[in-house]
């Protein structure tokens, strides 16, 4: 089972698991909220290696932590006590994301005009760019194909 991370504004990690999503997107500097809605104990693991990397003990019923990270990176977050817990916090100097829903959708409503760099990224099968321009009031579909290795 995977860690959920879910956000929006205030960004959460819950340790309940029960969606499909266990990655976390938010900007640099924004704070992520970290409770524990289990009876029992987590060990909350961010393996940053840019950032301050921590680990931090939440048993049940104790209040929520905040944490926001300064500089851009992909972290892998873990449980130390549950080795099938684990996710991603993706840290962005851009306020222009989005993580896929079910089906692989996305949508990136309220970019501006301009030139840009679009870049998908998945845990397994890595990155992939494309360069793209949006003038005024367009909508654009832009698709990635990513190849399940063998
Ligand atoms: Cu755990």
């Amino acid at each position: 089972m995977p860690l959920l991370l879910q956000g929006t504004q205030q960004a959460l990690i819950n340790k309940i698991v029960t969606t499909t999503t266990h990655i976390l997107a938010v900007r640099t500097g924004q704070e992520i909220k970290i409770s524990n809605r289990d009876p029992f104990a987590h060990n909350i693991h961010p393996l940053a290696k840019v950032n301050r990397e921590w680990n931090k003990m939440q048993l049940p019923n104790t209040p929520s932590f905040s944490y926001a990270y300064d500089k851009a990176e992909f972290i892998p977050i873990k449980c130390n006590i549950h080795p099938w817990m684990h996710g991603y916090i993706v840290v962005l100097n851009t306020s222009h994301f989005a993580v896929t829903g079910e089906g692989g959708n996305f949508s990136l409503p309220d970019l501006p005009p301009g030139r840009y760099v679009l870049t998908a990224w998945h845990e397994t099968f890595g990155t992939q760019s494309r360069e793209i321009t949006i003038a005024g009031d367009e909508s654009q579909t832009i698709d990635f194909v990513f190849q399940a290795k063998p």
